[in-house]
């Protein structure tokens, strides 16, 4: 990759780019896919989120520390020099924290107006994840979520903003018409695919952080077919033993629901795709959302998930970046995997009729 003018002749713009390599899982490739500015902007953005979420996700920090550095962080974000050293050993991102001042002085180099809108975002999305993080600990570690409106509002601060503050960006630089930014309820869709995606495959990794991001009312609820009283009784029993009768069933029934909520947001997902005019931008966007795609066809009906980390497969995703180039073959994609979904729902589901109609609406987006 050529960074002709994303500051490769800057020490500390160089460092903001290793440090998206360490501390991006999945989305250091795309970042680099817009050209030149942009590709930096959102660099930056990426790192400026990553370091919240590393402050909200670390179970190590009292909420006496964790709620003011979550509500302040847009201003620490403007404070020279400022880093926090405070994160426990094993936080695999603590590094960023440790030199976070490399963040804030590129930050202090960009247009005001960019500096504003991604820390405008950050503002919100730190106060919403204090929010939530003072209820998960009223609640004694149980799920701070209770209603699918509290999962949708969760999904809005962590994941919808995003969407929010990239289609700003995307707006500002010129790239995408000034109409995109003013989208939110698309570009809200965008985020809430994806993190509630994340949130359905990562059952058995969050769960045993203690970590309860599924709403109560899907896994406590019968109309769901769940009646759960806890999220740890879904989880596959450890070897030998034997799981007390209409578990797996139950289970699978509430895995079903949790995708069921995700695809909600699959043909918003499309309109906002649909509307994208740059081809590095349409890149960027489209191939997280397909992944997200067969990601959800994976974990649907699927046991696995419940005992383990399941991931698509590497030639999956290697397909799934080269065909993810225009709208024409993202809806293709989206009409494969709603077809898959619909094709393995049972009819003994309590979910089976929403489903049908759920995979029906995405069939027919085209
Ligand atoms: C600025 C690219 C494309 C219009 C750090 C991309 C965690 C799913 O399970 O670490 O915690 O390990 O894989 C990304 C909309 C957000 C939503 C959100 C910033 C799409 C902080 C991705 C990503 C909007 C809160 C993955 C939301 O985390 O999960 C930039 C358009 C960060 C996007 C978090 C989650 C991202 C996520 P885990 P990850
Ligand atoms: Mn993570
Ligand atoms: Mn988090
Ligand atoms: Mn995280
Ligand atoms: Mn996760
Ligand atoms: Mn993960």
């Amino acid at each position: 990759h050529e960074h002709a003018t994303s500051g490769w002749d800057r020490p500390s713009m160089r460092r903001c780019w290793e440090l998206l390599d360490l501390t991006s899982r999945s989305y250091s490739s795309v970042i680099k896919e817009p050209e030149g500015d942009l590709a930096r902007l959102v660099c930056l953005f990426y790192l400026v989120l990553r370091g919240l979420d590393t402050v909200e996700d670390d179970m190590t920090l009292p909420l006496s520390v964790k709620d003011p550095l979550l509500r302040n962080f847009h201003k620490h974000s403007l404070t020279p020099g400022f880093c926090f050293i405070g994160s426990g050993p094993d936080e695999k991102d603590r590094q960023l924290l440790l030199e976070y001042y490399v963040v804030i002085e590129e930050l202090g180099s960009l247009p005001e107006a960019y500096r504003n809108a991604i820390l405008s975002i950050a503002e919100k999305m730190g106060a919403g994840m204090a929010d939530f993080c003072a209820r998960a600990e009223t609640e004694k570690g149980a799920a701070g979520l209770e209603t699918i409106a509290d999962y949708d509002l969760y999904c809005h601060y962590v994941a919808g903003l995003v969407g929010e503050g990239l289609s700003l960006l995307f707006s500002a630089s010129g790239r995408e018409s000034p109409d995109l930014g003013a989208q939110l309820e698309l570009s809200n869709s965008m985020g809430l695919l994806l993190q509630k995606t994340n949130i359905t495959r990562d059952f058995r990794e969050d769960v045993d952080q203690r970590r309860y991001f599924w709403p109560r009312e899907i896994w406590a609820g019968a109309q769901y077919g769940g009646a759960f009283e806890s999220m740890e009784e879904m989880c596959t029993p450890p070897p030998g033993t034997v799981s007390l009768p209409g578990v797996r069933e139950r289970a699978a029934w509430v895995q079903s629901a949790m995708v069921l909520d995700a695809l909600r947001h699959a043909t918003d997902s499309l309109d906002y795709l649909r509307m994208l005019k740059n081809q590095s931008v349409f890149n960027f966007c489209a191939i997280p959302v397909t992944m997200a795609m067969a990601t959800l066809e994976l974990c649907f009906m699927n046991p696995r998930m419940f005992a383990t980390h399941i991931k698509i497969r590497k030639a999956t995703a290697a397909s799934l970046i080269m065909r993810s180039k225009n709208p024409r073959e993202v809806s293709l994609i989206f009409r494969e995997y709603a077809r898959k979904i619909h094709a393995k729902a049972l009819p003994s589901d309590p979910n089976f009729i929403r489903i049908s109609v759920a995979c029906g609406k995405i069939e027919q987006w085209c």
